[in-house]
């Protein structure tokens, strides 16, 4: 099962500038050839890559240490010496480079697809760069800069792609074990969920990641409840799905509170593109309720849905992936590139 949050930490280093060379030119006949000492490469620089494919920090749990090619010395003949090759560090969406001493952020990669870290030294310069008219045999070149050396922390705020909201009991964690693999425990008492499970839903070569958050009751975004601390996590979704209980009296004011509540934490939360899915359709009379439900938000996207009723899950399945592709300038282009041709085969 996934967290919320993963963290862990590398030590990533530039290559040093390569040194500048002493060098005189050897000729036949030419008894005091002049400097001919070329400059040193410069050192590789540490790239953060960000890939699409890569879900946690799993893998820099495993190679911990990134070091950038130094340069190469110059040589004679005013030869420069070679670049160093840069290190690439592939990291997930979502990743934030921190202090890894004291937290602070240094960079969020949100958005980003590459992102220099730290540069290589610069080389050094040949001796012959530094022949004046009254310097004529300069025995000395520079140094090349050195490359730049830290540990810094990396955490994955992992971005759900979809989020469910609902009131405790609607059915949200339900939902999610039956999507994806996560495994979320299921009561049938209020906030039985108290920390969020993140879960994949998987067609094919294809996902969205599904975030099950506490439940939500009235006066949440005055601290009622479990509050709306978990709000966050929802925060970027791409997405929400609203489960509204229809054995519950209450199920046709449920969307507006909840909706209410979100606006009030966040109007962006509160304005996200969303479904609403009425749950637990085998209970009596149900059947009925979704009627009204469905009339009542007759712009809205309304499906049914029930742990025992196999026939009703594909639609609701293929509703959460067009929810999680209809976003655009989020990063996740590949993504939806995939959804359109997949939304052309259903
Ligand atoms: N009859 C019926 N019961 C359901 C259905 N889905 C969920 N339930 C029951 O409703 C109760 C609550 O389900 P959960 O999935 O834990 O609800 P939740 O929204 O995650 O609740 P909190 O975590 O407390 O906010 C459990 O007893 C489930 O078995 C359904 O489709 N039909
Ligand atoms: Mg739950």
């Amino acid at each position: 099962m996934f967290g919320f949050s993963d963290e862990t930490y590398i030590d990533v280093a530039s290559g040093n500038g390569g040194h500048g060379c002493v060098s005189f030119r050897r000729e036949k006949f030419v008894p005091k050839g002049g400097p001919d000492g070329g400059d040193g490469g410069r050192g590789g620089d540490v790239v953060f890559v960000v890939r699409d494919n890569l879900r946690t920090l799993g893998h820099l749990k495993l190679q911990r240490s990134f070091k950038a090619e130094n340069g190469r010395p110059g040589q004679g003949a005013r030869c420069a010496g070679r670049n160093g090759s840069d290190v690439e560090i592939p990291v997930p969406p979502g990743t934030v480079i921190k202090n890894a001493e004291t937290g602070e952020v240094i960079k969020d990669l949100t958005g980003l697809d590459r992102y220099v870290f730290l540069e290589g030294g610069r080389g050094g310069l040949g001796n012959w760069h530094f022949r004046t008219a009254v310097r004529q045999t300069p025995r000395f070149a520079q140094p090349g800069a050195k490359g730049t050396a830290m540990r810094v922390g990396l955490e994955l705020q992992i971005i759900a792609d979809i989020g469910l909201v609902g009131f405790p009991n609607a059915g949200k964690s339900s939902l999610i074990n039956l999507f994806t693999n996560a495994r979320s425990k299921v009561a049938g008492y209020p906030f039985t969920t108290k920390i969020p499970v993140l879960g994949v839903l998987r067609e094919g070569d294809q996902d969205v990641v599904i975030a099950d958050i506490p439940g939500i009751i009235e006066g949440a975004s005055e601290g009622s409840g479990m509050g709306y601390k978990f709000l966050r996590h929802i925060s970027r979704t791409k997405g929400l799905c609203y489960l509204v209980d229809l054995s519950d009296d209450g199920y046709l004011s449920a969307y507006d509170t909840l909706r209410s509540e979100l606006s009030k934490y966040s109007e962006e939360l509160g304005a996200k593109d969303h479904i609403i899915v009425g749950t637990k359709i085998d209970e009596p009379d149900t059947e009925e309720r979704f009627s009204r439900l469905a009339e009542k938000y007759g712009d809205t996207q309304v499906l049914p849905l029930s742990i025992y009723r196999d026939d009703l899950l594909e639609p609701v399945k293929h509703a959460l992936f067009r929810l999680a592709g209809e976003k655009p300038d989020d990063g996740f282009t590949s993504r939806m590139d995939t959804d359109a041709e997949y939304r052309d085969e259903v």
